[in-house]
């Protein structure tokens, strides 16, 4: 019988494996060989994408390389060694200005890669900053990765039903609303379901361009609108590497988070990826009752009190507001608006200084199902203490 042979890869496969396990030191072995082997696929999936799609930089995006550039001083030179500046703004959305994909591991401090400039007016980088200023994915960055974002950013002027984006194309920007009304479509048994809209504010596209999957959804423009675009290869060097340090900062937080406890740890790290992170001053408001909720919330650090308006004899509401709760580390709000489709139903305020970390609704959706039964349960306990406390009976649910 001829000796066993060990096949070419097996010991780095194996070796790097057991280097993650010392460094996250994961309480389930088996669940995290899941994730790690599974992001080693991708990885290579994602480096034979890019061997097959490396072709130079097409129309629609022309460089100012510092060959054809007038001649500067020294000093301004020197800061723009890595930087190519785009100089048209022109909507191209199959160009990508740096089409390689960014994979954090190759490139620890990220500045091999040249910096993205498309150059803005101060009347465009206002608008811009304005849309940008609640987006959760840039909440994590530091000060300079976010405005190296602003940078690299470019006006997408659309029209009534242009597609922004298709389902199942690969991913190439990442879009953050300015303004105008964009429908969502997944393909349902052959059939194009509409499954939200975004409505003048939020993001979209990152999905694609984090996981190197095909995009999951259709978004339409129904109007006249603006958006912000962010190419493939800014959004890795500088969202995707913000996340692999978000994952390492926020693991053993969410893995303690009860109502997070069903998921499995790949879908923890998910909402990790998407969540952003807001520090809220003693007594500042974080939700106030009666507005249109948009995201979640789960409190890191800190407290904060929830207080509901009580009610007249009459059933009318008045301005006095009566504190029902507390919530501290680990615990989360804002899920009953977004579980119900109503408006908050209650205020809730920081008490000293408050970290949260913060969800959309669309995230919420797509990544929180499964803690649906849970939530609900709660649910039905705030109706309970409703009636006990105003005495009248209510549906908190519908
Ligand atoms: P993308 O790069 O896959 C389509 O391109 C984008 O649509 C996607 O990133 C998200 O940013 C956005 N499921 C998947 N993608 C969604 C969804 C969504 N909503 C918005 N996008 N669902 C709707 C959740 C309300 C789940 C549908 C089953
Ligand atoms: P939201 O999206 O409606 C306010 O925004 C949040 O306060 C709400 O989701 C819940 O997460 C949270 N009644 C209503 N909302 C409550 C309550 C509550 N407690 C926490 N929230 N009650 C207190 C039950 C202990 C019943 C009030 C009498």
């Amino acid at each position: 019988m001829s000796k066993a042979e060990i096949p070419v890869g097996l010991k780095e496969l194996l070796q790097g494996y057991a280097v993650e396990v010392l460094r996250h030191r994961p309480a389930n072995l088996a669940e995290f060989a899941v994730q790690h082997f599974t992001s080693v696929l991708e990885k290579q999936k994602q480096n034979q994408r890019i061997k097959k799609r490396s072709k130079p930089a097409k129309k629609g995006v022309t460089f100012e390389t510092n060959s054809n550039k007038p001649k500067k001083d020294e000093e301004e030179e020197e800061k723009e060694e890595d930087t190519v500046k785009c100089t048209t703004g022109k909507y191209n959305r199959r160009v990508s200005v740096c089409a390689e994909a960014y994979n954090p591991d190759d490139d620890e401090d990220g500045d091999s890669e040249p910096r993205v400039v498309h150059p803005k007016t101060d009347e465009q980088r206002r608008r811009l900053q304005d849309a940008c200023k609640d987006i959760l994915l840039f909440k994590t960055l530091e000060q300079e990765q976010f405005s190296e974002v602003l940078d690299g950013m470019f006006e997408v002027l659309v029209k009534p039903q242009e597609h922004i984006i298709d389902q199942g194309d690969d991913g190439d920007n990442f879009y953050v609303i300015e303004k105008g009304v964009y429908d969502i479509l997944v393909l349902k048994d052959g059939v194009n379901l509409c499954v939200g809209k975004y409505n003048n504010k939020g993001s979209f596209g990152e999905l694609a361009l984090m996981y190197n999957t095909p995009r999951a959804a259709t978004i339409i423009a129904t109007e006249e609108g603006a958006l912000w675009g962010l190419d493939r290869a800014t959004f890795h060097r500088l969202i995707v590497k913000n996340n692999a340090k978000k994952r390492r900062m926020y693991e053993t937080f969410i893995e303690s988070v009860p109502l997070l406890n069903s998921l499995e740890l790949s879908e923890r790290m998910k909402i990790v990826d998407v969540l952003g992170a807001r520090v809220f001053k003693d007594g500042e408001c974080i939700i106030t009752q009666g507005d249109k909720a948009d995201c979640f919330y789960i409190v890191e650090s800190g407290e904060v009190k929830i207080l509901i308006k009580s009610k007249t004899k009459a059933g009318q509401q008045d301005n006095t507001e009566v504190e029902v709760a507390r919530c501290s580390r680990g615990q989360y709000f804002g899920e009953l608006a977004l579980v119900t489709n109503k408006p908050r139903a209650a205020s809730v305020y920081a008490v000293g200084e408050t970290k949260c970390l913060v969800i959309d609704v669309r995230a919420f959706e797509r990544l929180l199902g499964p803690c649906m039964d849970i939530m609900k349960r709660n649910i039905s306990q705030y109706e309970d203490q409703l009636v006990a406390l105003f005495g009248s009976s209510v549906d908190l649910k519908h």
